[in-house]
């Protein structure tokens, strides 16, 4: 039976990006390649989520709390803004992460859209199968949505070309896409290839 498929963008937002607080290097280059992923999935009639990043002022997720990570994605400041040079199709659909204040939470799974629906339901809830995930940042966030989709049973595709790493410690991002690999996630390696 044919799949059916959603894609996943993770955390393009403007701390992410050159500039930002937690800037990741090319942050923005995802960002514009994304809008074109983004456009060619919707028109192909495949549902476009978003995830972000979205922490209250005060949370343990942060240095200044006892955290690893310098204060980014507050709510509501330019920081925690969907890059400029992502379009996103109309329909697509925000999920929010990461709100707790005493919780890292990593994954796109553990994020809710508007009326409080996680990811994996608002998934099942348009018969998806295949996820296509690409985004910020391969070390962290797009790694734990990957491992978590796996998890749950969906088949995972990740877009190479469109995620980008912090890189805390060297070599970071590459062990994160052994790790990916090893739990079962596929691979495209350029959007020329996408056949939709
Ligand atoms: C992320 C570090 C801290 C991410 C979020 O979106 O990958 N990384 N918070
Ligand atoms: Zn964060």
């Amino acid at each position: 039976m044919e799949k059916k498929a959603a894609l996943v963008i993770v955390d393009v937002q403007n701390d992410f990006c050159p500039g930002g607080a937690l800037a990741v290097a090319d942050g923005d280059q995802v960002a514009a390649l994304l809008s074109d992923y983004a456009a060619s999935f919707a028109a192909a009639g495949v549902p476009v989520f978003a995830t972000r990043d979205w922490h209250p002022a005060r949370t343990s997720h942060f240095k200044v709390y006892g955290g690893i990570w310098p204060v980014h994605c507050v709510q509501n400041t330019f920081g925690a803004e969907f890059h400029a040079a992502l379009r996103l199709p109309p329909g697509a659909v925000v999920v929010s992460k990461g709100s707790a204040a005493d919780v890292d939470s990593y994954s796109g799974f553990d994020g809710v859209d508007g009326g409080g629906a996680g990811l994996a339901q608002l998934l099942r809830a348009q018969a998806v199968d295949e996820i296509f995930i690409g985004g910020l940042a391969t070390d962290y966030c797009v790694k734990q949505t990957v491992l978590d989709g796996l998890k749950h049973g969906f088949s995972v595709v990740l877009l190479r070309d469109a995620i980008r790493g912090v890189d805390l410690a060297p070599g970071d991002s590459a062990r994160a896409l052994d790790e990916m690999r090893r739990a079962g996630v596929r691979t495209l390696a350029a959007i020329g290839e996408l056949r939709l």
